[in-house]
């Protein structure tokens, strides 16, 4: 029997305040609304950026969804849509991509206007939510929130895919993988022959390593206070790791003692504080250095650093979603994925089902997972 046009009664992992563990409930999801769509999730990884939002040090209103990074189907369209159908397998943009404002417009544009950053209301474009609990309304992350078996989406973000995509690994391109990867390729636009330095080795900076190998770097310098994600960097392709904790000098002395003194072309801050943004930015050559700011540190924080550090030439940039234009490149991800031109297994290192979604955060603030997919 069809659900389109019902509500459809389902399981949803709800965080009810900041800190808080998420209970997994039965909660009420509307029909999508002309332009939405309704999406039944199939695997959905976690990301550290939702663990930012569980800790409070990026800001959501509460209670909350999370999930950002997904694999479903379609489960049935609102009026007006084009783009999918029910039956679609596809990958919800946490970044939409609207076609019409300046970035959208530009080509080397990917912020869309019509991404939630600053300050998110978690609801969508009409001021309500799809989710209730209870009666009452759930927010959404990002107009994603896939850590339930069906959301409502905008069909700005929303990505048709390959039909015989594996959701389990896939779902990668919804986040960490595309981030990473397009940090280094487009961001960066690293060349071959080049030396890197990327700080931080979660999943994100393991693409970025991917990203730099891709692109013909000769030399990948890993740097992470955790020495147990050398080896599975080294396995992507880096060809040294270091461990701050291992000096007493700072860091990026350390990384200029191993290029000569001049410094490495790109660094990439891939943690998300800014101690370690101003040391990539101070590692990396002080001519044509570039250095790529992934991480984006606590909503609150400011980032202070002497002018003499770019005076002479450096680059900061910052890089969302790895520059890619999101509905347009995440189908060409997915076909790239299939003709096997890049791997996403080394990412996974554990799979749950979402009733065991706080294992997997825990997996994850213990330092012990690399990505956790959540199978549905
Ligand atoms: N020095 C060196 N390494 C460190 C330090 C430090 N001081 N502190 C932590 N680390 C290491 C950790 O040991 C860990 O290995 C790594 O840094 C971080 O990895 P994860 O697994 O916690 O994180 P990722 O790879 O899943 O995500 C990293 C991001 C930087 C993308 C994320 O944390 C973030 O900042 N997200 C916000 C940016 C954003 O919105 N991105 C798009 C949606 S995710
Ligand atoms: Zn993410």
């Amino acid at each position: 029997m069809s659900t389109a046009g019902k509500v459809i009664k389902c399981k949803a992992a709800v965080v009810w305040e900041p800190k808080k563990p998420f209970s997994v409930v039965e909660i009420e999801v509307a029909p999508p609304k002309a332009h939405e769509v309704r999406i039944k999730i199939l695997a959905s990884g976690i990301c550290r950026s939702d663990d930012h939002v569980l800790s409070g040090a990026i800001k959501a209103n509460f209670p909350i969804i999370l999930g950002h990074e997904a694999a479903g189907v379609v489960e049935s369209v609102g009026e007006g849509v084009t783009s999918v159908k029910p039956g679609d397998k596809v990958i919800p943009l946490f970044l939409p991509q609207c076609g019409e404002c300046s970035s959208c417009r530009h080509p080397r544009g990917n912020t869309c206007k019509k991404s939630e950053r600053g300050e998110p209301t978690g609801l969508m474009d009409d001021g309500t939510s799809r989710f209730t609990y209870e009666g009452k309304p759930i927010h959404n992350l990002a107009g994603t929130s896939t850590f339930s078996e069906y959301t409502v989406v905008h069909e700005d973000s929303v990505a048709k895919i390959d039909a015989s995509a594996p959701a389990e690994k896939v779902c990668l391109i919804g986040c960490g993988f595309s981030t990473g990867y397009g940090a280094a390729i487009n961001s960066a636009k690293v060349r071959p022959g080049s030396t890197c330095a990327v700080f931080g080795l979660g999943g994100v900076g393991l693409s970025v390593i991917m990203g730099c190998k891709a692109a013909g770097a000769s030399r990948i310098i890993g740097v992470d206070i955790n020495k147990d994600k050398f080896p599975k960097a080294k396995e992507l392709g880096a060809t040294e790791c270091i461990n701050p904790l291992d000096y007493k000098k700072p860091i990026n002395e350390v990384l200029f003692d191993l290029t000569d003194g001049g410094g490495v072309e790109y660094s990439f801050e891939v943690i998300g504080r800014t101690d370690t943004m101003v040391a990539a930015l101070a590692s990396c050559h002080m001519n044509y250095g570039k250095c790529i700011a992934v991480g984006v540190p606590p909503s609150a924080s400011e980032m202070s650093f002497s002018p003499a550090l770019i005076f002479t030439g450096r680059t900061l940039k910052g890089s969302l979603f790895g520059g890619w234009k999101s509905k347009a490149s995440v189908p060409r991800l997915v076909s790239d994925f299939m003709q096997k031109k890049f791997t996403l297994d080394p990412l996974i290192t554990h799979t749950l089902p979402l009733e065991k979604i706080n294992e997997g955060f825990d997996l994850l603030q213990a330092g012990k997972s690399i990505r956790t997919i959540l199978i549905f």
